[in-house]
């Protein structure tokens, strides 16, 4: 379930996106997910993020499978964690004095990840990630692909597929990516941060 309504985002997300994308997009990167996986039991005992970061150990017959619908879990698992009806604003503490140190402060890093987003070519995401060293990139990935399969880790992403705006926002993804930063949970997001540099 959501951990907030359908309409909790409104106006920024309105409630029909949010039906649509977590009961019929989330729903169906999970069942194709669970379908993949069925008919390996030795991978049972693997976390979904497990499951990507080791693209290359997983059988063949089921890696593109999983790339698709185990990123499309993760990434969509994250993506209602990091946003909530009270968000918008800036983040405080570490993040905040991370942000600074990476970008030169929390509007230039604001621009970035927007820029990020926003010029992702087709279906995907923009993402503020985590390297092993601890330090911090701005990227994008095309479709599910998430940060975690290339070593890094997703501290927060904006989707930019169009299921995530059309509705709404039609053509206009700078419009949506924009206003985005309103329902921005920058507890969550913070929370994260400080989960992997504890796990680095
Ligand atoms: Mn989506």
């Amino acid at each position: 379930p959501l951990p907030y309504a359908y309409n909790a985002l409104e106006p920024t997300i309105d409630e029909e996106t949010m039906r649509l994308h977590h009961d019929a997009h989330h729903a169906a990167y999970v069942n194709n997910l669970n379908a993949a996986v069925e008919k390996h039991s030795e991978l049972f005992s693997k976390s979904p993020e497990d499951l990507i970061r080791d693209l290359q150990s997983l059988p063949e017959d089921i890696r593109t499978v999983v790339r698709n619908n185990g990123g499309g879990h993760v990434n969509h698992t994250m993506f209602w964690e990091i946003m909530g009806p009270n968000g918008g604003g800036q983040p405080t503490g570490a993040l905040a004095e991370a942000l600074n140190r990476t970008f030169g402060g929390f509007d230039q890093f604001k621009q970035q990840l927007s820029q990020a987003a926003i010029t992702q070519f087709g279906s995907g995401w923009g993402w503020l990630s985590m390297r092993l060293d601890g330090t911090l990139i701005v990227e994008n990935t095309l479709n599910q692909d998430s940060p975690l399969t290339e070593g890094r880790y997703p501290i927060m992403g904006i989707d930019v597929w169009e299921h995530a705006y059309y509705l709404k926002y039609r053509n206009r993804r700078p419009e949506y990516v924009n206003a985005w930063w309103n329902v921005a949970n920058w507890d969550a997001i913070a929370k994260r941060y400080e989960q992997a540099r504890k796990g680095r």
